[in-house]
């Protein structure tokens, strides 16, 4: 049954900020998908025998892929591989089940927020056993073999029905279809206060779920709707589609704009929420007010206590370098830990197994703690709910009293999509050119204070990241940050990050781009972006 098929490599397959993604006619060719999975398994040691979480976010081509990396993992002698019912795990389901049921790692196949279909986004990346995505070690070594490989492993033994629930047995291997909710259900349920949230619901609170088509939708469901007792529609677009319904399953305010409009007009919800393709981002509006990523990461980390899961209180926050510093004061005061990282959850992985921190949080929408390793979606709105519940206050009131006692970090990231691709190395090498002279110098009236590319080092392994973003900082803590995003499948994606600190409660309620524009003009004098890009605005602005 066990076949060795011969292949030439591909010599694109480096995986970037999470995993390896192109666009599904690349993944098409013949042996794409073959290479870099059994390059994952080329790239790890001693999984004889042993068990591998496979599921994917149940976008275009997920299903041919599962049944690939199933043959494959028998043939490459796995004993054992669980995988989702209908091929559906969201991410950080996936890390959970990888953790609870003590597996060698997972695989999973998303793209996240790219869209999905036959002309769009896929994706294949490996989590390890600690639930969460591989370190850049094993990237590395993965990659590698992508460039040597000249065979690989499968079985032939026919399409395996991972529709219905239970264990069969193909190719001397066992697979177990489980329900892909159940385990990741009754982990919210030991986190959060269910109780409390079942009563807020009954007392007439109203709240919208955004599932984007993706994967959170029978996630959300069950547990807003069947365990707390949401009305039923709280869950809107809850079917995961292939094609996500044809839109971008990115919960920002560009392409979950639906939502912020009726988050902020006149019969709106109490609460707002959505969450990505794969499920690890959330979205977070309260009634009239949007709370930025950065934001919601510290407002969580100073009231995540509220919730038993987290009632000991917290060891650490990490937060990734363009996140802005809100989570930092929250830190400050509590007198914890606080690492910045690279851009990316894999750089989490070590502080959360040593114990370093417990909430971690990322400027893109993701937010996440130590109950897996990966970020998640459903928990930072289930921890909202809790902390809403116990507070007895609005979202709206808890920011603004945030801010108030820790003051304001007014923070925007413009977004440039699909730059060609020379055109956007050509700015960043001409920034890294001059990082060493623009310290002293001023712009728009404001003084840098310094200006380099972060280099990350993990304090748990030593190991060295480099060239993780180029940081401007101006005098009085402002900054803009520029790197290029490891996520796109075309061109290249120019990211500016923008921050200022406002701590004067007065100037609270301005409007985001107002309170940047001198440092969102002041980026473009440094960086030349209009004539490097040869665009006008961004293309995203969140
Ligand atoms: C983006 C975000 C990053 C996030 C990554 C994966 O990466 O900026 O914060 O970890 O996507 O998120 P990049 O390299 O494009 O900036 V997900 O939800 O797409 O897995
Ligand atoms: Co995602």
């Amino acid at each position: 049954m066990i076949q060795t098929i011969a292949t030439k490599p591909y010599l694109d397959q480096k995986p970037g900020t999470s995993g390896l993604r192109k666009k599904v006619p690349v993944f098409q060719q013949e042996h794409y998908a073959e290479n870099f999975i059994q390059s994952i398994f080329d790239a790890l040691d001693g999984f004889k025998g042993k068990t591998l979480v496979i599921g994917g976010d149940g976008r275009f081509y997920n299903r041919e892929v599962i049944q690939k990396a199933i043959a494959m993992a028998a043939a490459n002698g796995f004993g054992k591989v669980m995988v989702g019912q209908g091929g559906i795990l969201s991410t950080p389901a996936a890390s959970n089940v990888i953790r609870k049921y003590k597996t060698f790692g997972g695989i999973i196949l998303s793209a996240s927020h790219n869209p999905g279909g036959p002309h769009e986004d896929f994706g294949i990346k490996y989590n390890a056993g600690n639930g969460g995505p591989a370190p850049e070690k094993l990237t590395d070594a993965i990659f590698a073999k992508t460039k040597a490989i000249s065979s690989f492993k499968t079985a032939d033994i026919g399409a395996v029905d991972i529709d219905t629930i239970g264990t069969v047995e193909a190719g001397g291997m066992t697979v177990e279809v489980i329900d892909p909710v159940a385990d990741y259900a009754e982990l919210m349920e030991s986190l959060f206060d269910f109780d409390a949230l079942r009563a807020l619901f009954k007392s007439g609170f109203r709240m919208r779920f955004d599932a984007m088509h993706a994967v959170t939708g029978p996630y959300a469901k069950e547990i807003l709707e069947n365990r707390l007792g949401a009305p039923k529609g709280t869950a809107r677009n809850f079917i995961p589609l292939p094609d996500f319904g044809g839109h971008h399953p990115d919960p920002n305010l560009v392409h979950a704009k639906h939502l912020y409009d009726e988050m902020m007009g006149p019969d709106a919800p109490d609460f707002g929420a959505a969450s990505d393709g794969d499920g690890d981002r959330n979205l977070i509006i309260g009634k009239g007010i949007f709370v930025t990523p950065s934001d919601s990461v510290a407002m969580l980390a100073a009231n995540a206590h509220l919730a038993p899961g987290y009632k000991a209180g917290l060891t650490g926050i990490a937060r990734s370098m363009p996140t802005s510093g809100a989570a930092d004061r929250v830190a400050e005061k509590l007198g914890i830990g606080i690492y910045e990282t690279p851009t990316g959850w894999k750089f989490f992985g070590n502080l959360l197994d040593a114990g370093m921190a417990t909430i971690c949080g990322e400027e893109s929408a993701g937010t996440g703690s130590n109950h897996v390793r990966e970020k998640d979606g459903l928990w930072a709105v289930l921890l909202w709910l809790n902390v809403l519940a116990a507070r007895g206050e609005s979202a709206k009131q808890i920011v603004t009293e945030h801010w108030a006692a820790y003051g304001r970090n007014y923070y925007s990231r413009h977004d440039y999509e699909e730059v060609e691709t020379d055109r956007a190395n050509a700015l960043i090498d001409e920034l890294r050119a001059k990082l060493g002279s623009l310290p002293g110098t001023s712009v728009r009236g404001m003084k840098i204070a310094s200006a380099d590319d972060f280099a990350y080092h993990d304090p748990v392994d030593s190991s060295i990241s480099e060239n993780q973003g180029i940081r401007v900082l101006f005098e009085g803590g402002s900054r803009v940050v520029f790197r290029l995003s490891g996520t796109g499948t075309s061109g290249a994606t120019l990211r500016v990050y923008i921050e200022r600190y406002e701590p004067d409660k007065s100037r609270h309620d301005l409007d985001t781009q107002e309170a940047l524009a001198d440092l969102i003009a002041a980026a473009d004098d440094i960086a030349g972006i209009k004539s490097h890009t040869g665009r006008a605005k961004p293309s995203v602005i969140t």
